[in-house]
């Protein structure tokens, strides 16, 4: 089983890179920011909560995306694998995500992160909020707000999964394809 953690910014090409990661490695991709997305369209009490969080480019509770990923991990038994897109994005939730793998006899095969500068994230953000309708991708205060969470709260995440020896970095500004084939390497020698 392989089990793959895409880690990085918001903005660092995490989303548009699992599209096709999921395309080639066959691997049940599980978006975090998806997922909430999905409940706030539902108009359920959970995505009610989230929305006044996201809207302010924090963190939702840990329990509340725990959950989440507990509830899908459930849901595909037979997964030739997973793709964590987004998730965990604090050390309590990496904690959480080893204890639920644990449960199945399975663990992560390797956290990929892509780095990008703050100025590059910036200008990608404001660009696809022109298109995408996403609120938290509307200002340059909002999404300052979301590098200061990955600062303080995200980037703990990197130095837990390098301990374990499973950490790779790479580059993310340039053609999205080279980048692509950078993290299939990575994948290949997991
Ligand atoms: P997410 O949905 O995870 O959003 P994101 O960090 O912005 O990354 P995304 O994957 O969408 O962007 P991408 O880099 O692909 O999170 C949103 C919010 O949900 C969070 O702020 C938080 O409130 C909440 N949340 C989610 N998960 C949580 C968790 N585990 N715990 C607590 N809260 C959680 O793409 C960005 C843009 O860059 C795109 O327009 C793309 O076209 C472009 N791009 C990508 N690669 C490029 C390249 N190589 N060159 C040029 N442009 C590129």
């Amino acid at each position: 089983m392989l089990n793959l953690i895409l880690f990085g910014p918001p903005g660092a090409g995490k989303g548009t890179q699992s599209e096709k990661i999921i395309a080639k490695y066959n691997l049940i991709h599980l978006s975090t920011g998806d997922l909430l997305r999905s409940e706030i369209q539902a108009g359920t009490e959970l995505g009610l909560k989230a929305k006044t969080l996201m809207d302010q480019g924090i963190l939702v509770p840990d329990e509340v995306v725990i959950g989440m990923i507990d509830n899908k991990l459930k849901e595909h038994r037979d997964a030739a694998g997973f793709i964590f897109d987004g998730f965990p994005r604090t050390v309590k939730q990496a904690e959480a995500l080893d204890n639920l793998l644990a449960s199945y006899n399975e663990g992560i095969s390797v956290m990929v992160a892509l780095s990008v500068d703050d100025e590059e994230l910036l200008a990608r953000l404001l660009n696809r909020g022109k298109t995408s309708g996403r609120p938290d991708d509307q200002n340059e205060e909002l999404i300052a707000k979301r590098i200061q969470e990955y600062n303080s709260k995200t980037k703990p995440v990197a130095d837990y999964y390098q301990e374990q020896g499973k950490f790779v970095a790479i580059n993310g500004i340039g053609e999205i394809d080279l980048i692509f084939g950078e993290i299939s390497n990575a994948i290949e020698a997991a």
